[in-house]
Formats: C-alpha cells, structure tokens, sequence
C-alpha cells in the first residue's frame, strides 16, 4: 500500500538523548542547516503548508522532533546548524545530541537537505560524515533549485557531490517553492517506510 503522506500527526520533541523514540517503525531522518528550507521541504512532502514551521526564529533550541505518517514510519527533524547567533552552550547541546542520536541511533533513510545555490558549509560536511559513518541509505535534497539558472546546475551539483565526498549517493535538485524534485523524493521516502528497521 501506498505511503499516505497527507496523514501526519506531531508526536514528540526530544531534547536529551533519553527522550529519543526507540520503537521498531522506520524513520526518515531530516537534516539541514538552519534557513535552508528544511521544514519548508517538510511540508511540500506532506503536501500541507504550516505543518512544520517555516522561518521559525532558527536555531534557538536543538530539538528532534518526531511526525507520524500514515501510522507507518516516522519524519525526524533533526534541528537546524549553523546559526550565527546561537549561544555557544546551545551550539555544545547540539554537538552533543547529534553526535549521540548519529552514533546510536538507526535510521532507514537520512534527507540531507543542502543549499543548491551554495558550496555547502564546513557543518554540512560534518553532517555529510555523520551520515555517512552510519552506513544508511542517503539522499541529498538540493533545495532552492529555482533560484539557480538551469546553465549553472550542474556545476552545483557538482561542487555539492565533490565537497562532501557524496560518491554515488543521488542528489535531488529540489524546490520546496515549485515542487521540483518532490515525486523523486516521495519515492524514496515510500521505499524507506516500506522497508526499514527501526529503533
Ligand atoms: N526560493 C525558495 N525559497 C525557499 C525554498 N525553500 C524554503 N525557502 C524559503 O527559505 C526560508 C527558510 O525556510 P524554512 O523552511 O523555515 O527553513 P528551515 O530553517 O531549514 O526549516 C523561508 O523564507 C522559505 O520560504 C525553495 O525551495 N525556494
Ligand atoms: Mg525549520
């Protein structure tokens, strides 16, 4: 049966390690620096506009969130990086709970969400490694795909494949504004929730 992606409900938001949802449904890891359009890729997936919020004062509070969709799998959200303004214990929290979530946790697919406009950033290469040291299926969401001019595409795509060291993960090039890249992404998400252990 097919993944109902309209169906989502809120479930929790961890701030500590044993907060962490430890059950057997497949979860979908998200992840992004703050500002990239993370709950924005969000809510075109789940084709429901507000469901994340959008432009949240970024960064504020590291959080994973948890959504339930269609009683079948779980959305993570892991929380945004990168945020210049963030205090620098806040910044430690983070470091902490993703390098805890990424050393312990199992996931059956991790959503990189980059800048497609950008080289990505000294974190999203950290986060790239983290990914990668899991050995999980990954996906890399381009994001922002419309605002860069379809001769300078690949070029991106490239840097973005080089930096961090994506090898033959794929890269979607992405619009949460426009849907581009969404039935793409759907796929994998739907193949992941059918698939996955959990916990
Ligand atoms: N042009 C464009 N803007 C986007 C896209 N995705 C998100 N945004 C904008 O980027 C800003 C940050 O989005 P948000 O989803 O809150 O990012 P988050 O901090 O990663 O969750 C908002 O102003 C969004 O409207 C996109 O694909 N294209
Ligand atoms: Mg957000």
């Amino acid at each position: 049966m097919a993944l109902n992606l309209q169906k989502a409900e809120f479930v929790k938001s961890a701030a500590a390690p044993d907060a962490l949802i430890r059950d057997a449904l497949p979860k979908i890891v998200f992840s992004g620096k703050s500002n990239v359009g993370k709950s924005s890729v969000i809510n075109r997936v789940l084709g429901r506009e507000g469901f994340a919020r959008v432009g949240a004062k970024p960064g504020r509070t590291a959080h994973v969130n948890y959504f339930k969709i269609d009683g079948r799998a779980y959305f993570v959200d892991l929380p945004g990086y990168g945020y210049a303004q963030v205090a620098r214990e806040e910044k430690a929290r983070w470091s902490r709970l993703m390098e805890y979530f990424f050393a312990n946790m199992e996931f059956s697919l991790g959503v990189f969400i980059v800048d497609c406009r950008h080289r990505p950033t000294a974190e999203d290469v950290t986060m790239a490694g983290w990914f990668r040291e899991t050995g999980s299926p990954v996906v890399v969401a381009a994001n922002k795909r419309d605002k860069v001019k379809n001769s300078e595409l690949q070029a991106k795509l490239d840097t973005i494949r080089e930096s961090l060291e994506l090898g033959d993960t794929e890269i979607i090039p992405f619009s949460a504004r426009t849907g581009e890249g969404e039935r793409r992404l759907a796929a994998f998400l739907e193949f992941a929730a059918r698939g996955g252990a959990g916990a």
